[in-house]
């Protein structure tokens, strides 16, 4: 049973973007498998816990990569869950992982909208950004970073200015254990300030609460059905009660995932029709324009070349001998 002291943190982004390296790096183990691999390394969302300098537990939730919609949904949905299950007394951070090696992709932005439409627009409150490859800068990490994050595209710079710019670079790569220490640090200070920022607690909304109130409901029931002296027998066929009606709210909050996935995945379908609408539009205008400035130009042509016969003409009369010309030369008739 996770303590009030724990700190509870979620790592979401593409399959390689280092999660799970950055989850290890965090718990300072080899808890989690990662690996360079064409397909995603992590299959199932999972929990491991290490104690932090300051003597609290901290808990990392890994995740597969979620951000590829070439995955089942159902897969996906059954994750978040999972996570949700994971994480019921509240995500004090969300870890949004990217890589400076990758390019930000349209998955990635979609991912986000999924995660404000599943967990509610709060979450941002509570979203630190974390690049992995921090050895790809040379020296002065924060100024390659700060050059870096200028140049990345504005669906981006967005998701940045929603978070408040809270981010942390990770070279999990790094042998030096200074330099390991000091991402942490930097990591927990940032966690330590959104909590305090969010009241000094959790992220929860009511699918947690959802879970904790039947938590705590159960465990009251227990205690009671203790101090009235119930057997060994007894005790396990509660338990087994118990867990059904906790598989019966975890069922339901798994219908209001799904209720708000679907939500937000149309929403998303309609802003991409949207958007395609008017580069559609956009495009037609332009051919338009293009047609109008073919009229146009070949109105252009045309007037020169008149303007040149004219000119062709008018020289012609000029010339020396010439019928009309206005030369110094008589005319012959006359
Ligand atoms: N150079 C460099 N490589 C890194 C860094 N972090 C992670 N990697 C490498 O990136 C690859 C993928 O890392 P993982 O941690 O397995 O990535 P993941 O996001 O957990 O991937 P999935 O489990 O498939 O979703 C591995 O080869 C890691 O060694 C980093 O900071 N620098
Ligand atoms: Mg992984």
């Amino acid at each position: 049973m996770a303590s009030s002291n724990d700190v509870t943190m979620v790592l979401l982004g593409r399959t390689g973007n280092g999660k799970s390296s950055t989850a290890n790096s965090i718990l300072k183990t080899n808890a989690f498998k990662a690996k360079r691999s064409s397909n995603s390394v992590t299959r199932t969302t999972e929990l491991q816990s290490s104690i932090l300098q300051d003597g609290r537990t901290v808990n990392v939730i890994d995740t597969p990569g979620l951000f590829d919609f070439a995955l089942d949904v159902e897969y996906i949905k059954k994750e978040i869950v999972k996570c949700i299950d994971l994480a019921k007394n509240g995500i004090h951070a969300m870890l949004m992982v990217f890589s400076t090696s990758t390019r930000f992709s349209k998955e990635e932005e979609a991912g986000m909208e999924i995660i404000k439409g599943i967990f509610g627009q709060a979450i941002t409150d509570h979203i630190i950004i974390v690049f992995t490859g921090g050895d790809s800068f040379d020296e002065d990490d924060d100024e390659a970073l700060q050059d870096y994050l200028a140049e990345c595209p504005k669906p981006f710079q967005e998701i940045l200015q929603q978070c408040k710019h809270r981010i942390v670079l990770f070279d999990n790569k790094t042998k030096d254990q200074n330099k390991r220490d000091l991402q942490v640090c930097k990591l927990i200070s940032l966690v330590n300030k959104v909590v305090s920022d969010n009241g000094g607690q959790p992220y929860t909304n009511e699918l947690h609460t959802k879970l904790q109130r039947e938590m705590q409901w159960q465990r009251m029931q227990l205690e009671e059905a203790k101090s009235k002296g119930l057997n060994e027998r007894e005790i396990l066929m509660m338990q087994e009660k118990m867990q059904k009606a906790y598989d019966e709210q975890l069922k339901q909050v798994t219908q209001m995932v799904e209720s708000r996935f679907t939500t937000t995945i149309s929403y998303l379908q309609e802003q991409r029709e949207r958007e395609r609408i008017a580069l559609s539009n956009a495009l037609q205008e332009a051919r338009m324009d293009r047609e109008k400035s073919a009229v146009e130009m070949t109105r252009i042509v045309q007037e020169l070349c008149d303007l040149k016969r004219q000119n062709e003409e008018f020289q012609r009369k000029l010339r020396p001998g010439r019928v009309g010309g206005g030369g110094c030369e008589k005319c012959p008739i006359l």
